[in-house]
């Protein structure tokens, strides 16, 4: 999982597979979105800063969340990191040694 991971931040354009591989990453319990507390979790294992606090992480995923179910669907994740050319390369610089 963290090596495909590694290949899909490696080359910044990713292919819908490689988005999906992705997503299963952060969606941890695999229910078909990923929640803030699942954001969290993930944020914090990458070492963001912005992702330290839950309060962060509840604030972006209302951000991405356009239906405003509360969740972070596939297609809504597809647009976060296809819009986030930054959140791609800043989680690049957390794998630098
Ligand atoms: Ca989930
Ligand atoms: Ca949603």
């Amino acid at each position: 999982m963290d090596a495909a991971m590694d290949e899909l931040l490696d080359r910044k354009t990713a292919s819908e597979g490689e988005l999906k591989e992705a997503f299963c990453v952060f969606d941890g319990n695999e229910d078909g979105f990923v929640c803030a507390v699942e954001l969290w979790s993930v944020m914090r294992r990458l070492g963001f800063k912005e992702g330290r606090r839950y309060e962060d992480c509840m604030r972006m995923s209302h951000i991405f969340d356009e239906d405003r179910d509360g969740r972070i669907s596939y297609l809504e994740f597809r647009r976060m990191m296809e819009g986030c050319e930054d959140f791609l390369v800043q989680i690049d610089g957390m794998f630098m040694p």
